[in-house]
């Protein structure tokens, strides 16, 4: 700027470029002028920066957004680096609102087929060994398709990963005394849906987590709040939210959400039900819509998840499945975890359609969408649907979604 000897000049100079336009943006906490609205942007060794503020804020050249609808938001796949979802793009989905829930009131019981009916509050949750473990929560309505202008994000947004502490739901089944004759536990939520899931008492001593934090801070009210349900790797839906009671029992409860919904139509007219696992699923998330690239080297990148267990390799296609490469995967590759890939190729110019798919470590391969409707016939239901993405990649460097036909 003009006045750069002057030590009160920077922040008349940031007043003067305030005043060239009302829109701002926030930076360390601060309103500077939005430089992307206003096209004015200040060699930054000449005037003073922002000071800090009360929160880190995003650059205000990049603002990734969830993609919402009424009842959900999704996950800008396409936006993102690594395995980590920042918690405000955490995926969301809510079957009645997200409630407000006071933590100094907040009660979880245990009751039924267990020695001492306990009601914990969440100072109590807190008392107990914290564990922590980065994993996904997937929603199994998670598949969209249609048309070539779909982004990751509306063709798989309803998966996210973080980092999740909280207390294993096996300690607090031993401080209750839960019966070893108990095969089934019901959990419920305290949202207006009251949502409630029926989970094998298996899972429960296995790895199954009561979460009150996310990504190191309070689980965010989306997610939860003050506590919920973690089943690493076993369907969005069974993860409760906001969880007030868990009644342990002999069978399972038949609710609402395992009978009429969360069961898919399969072959001759049967209905599956309670399909707990994720299978192994991929997406590369560049190049893919709106993206362009150039001729040259292109590192594809993407992710791949498993609700089995670990990755074991991702295999890529530059020519429409007929030959593949294992891509590199990123370490660590963590069990029941978004795991990012990368697989270097040159791109000539013509047309080209890429895909990944993933192979977890029990051996089972993502499937194609044909596959899918073989095994499971073409009137199949929209939950656990997997299939491989493919993108094609036009000569003038645009990149379409290849949309799966679903008969
Ligand atoms: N209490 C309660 N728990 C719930 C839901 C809900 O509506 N109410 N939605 C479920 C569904 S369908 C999914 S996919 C996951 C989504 O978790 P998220 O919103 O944290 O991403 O939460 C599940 N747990
Ligand atoms: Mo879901």
């Amino acid at each position: 700027m003009e006045e750069k000897n002057d030590k009160k000049i920077p922040r008349r100079a940031m007043l003067k470029a305030a005043a060239l336009s009302a829109t701002t943006a926030l930076m360390g906490g601060v309103k500077v002028p939005d430089p992307v609205k206003t096209g004015v942007i200040p060699d930054p060794t000449k005037v003073q920066g922002a000071v800090p503020g009360k929160l880190g804020t995003r650059s205000p050249f990049e603002q990734p957004i969830k993609k919402a609808s009424e009842i959900s938001g999704r996950t800008p796949l396409q936006d993102l680096y690594g395995i980590i979802t920042p918690s405000d793009l955490h995926f969301e989905r809510s079957h009645a609102g997200v409630p407000l829930i006071d933590p100094q009131k907040y009660e979880l019981l245990i009751h039924g087929m267990v020695e001492r009916p306990t009601v914990f509050t969440l100072k109590d949750l807190k008392r107990f060994p914290a564990l922590s473990r980065i994993a996904f929560i997937e929603c199994s309505g998670n598949f969209r398709t249609g048309k070539e202008t779909m982004t990751p994000q509306e063709i798989c947004g309803l998966t996210s990963q973080s980092e999740w502490t909280g207390v294993m739901l096996s300690t607090l089944f031993r401080e209750v005394g839960a019966s070893p004759k108990a095969t089934w536990f019901l959990a419920e939520g305290s949202d207006a849906a009251v949502m409630t899931r029926s989970i094998p008492m298996e899972k429960g001593w296995k790895d199954a987590m009561i979460a009150y934090a996310q990504n190191g801070e309070a689980i965010r009210p989306e997610q939860g709040y003050p506590a919920r349900l973690f089943l690493p790797g076993w369907e969005g839906n069974m993860n409760i939210k906001w969880i007030r009671r868990i009644e342990v029992s002999d069978q399972p409860f038949m609710t609402r959400e395992e009978t009429s919904k969360y069961t898919e139509t399969i072959k001759d007219h049967k209905i599956r039900q309670f399909s707990f696992d994720m299978d192994a699923r991929s997406i590369i998330t560049y190049p893919s819509y709106p993206q362009e690239v150039e001729k040259g080297w292109i590192e594809i990148r993407g992710i791949a998840w498993s609700g089995r267990g670990k990755i074991d390799r991702v295999e890529i296609s530059t020519d429409g499945g007929k030959h593949w490469n294992n891509a590199v995967l990123q370490e660590p590759v963590l069990d029941k975890a978004h795991t990012f890939f990368r697989y270097l190729w040159r791109w000539d110019g013509n047309p080209a359609e890429i895909m990944s798919r993933a192979v977890d470590d029990t051996g089972y391969r993502q499937p194609f969408m044909k596959q899918l409707i073989d095994a499971r016939g073409s009137d199949m239901g929209g939950y656990h649907l997997n299939p491989v993405t493919a993108w094609l990649i036009e000569r003038d460097g645009k990149v379409l979604f290849k949309p799966e036909k679903r008969k």
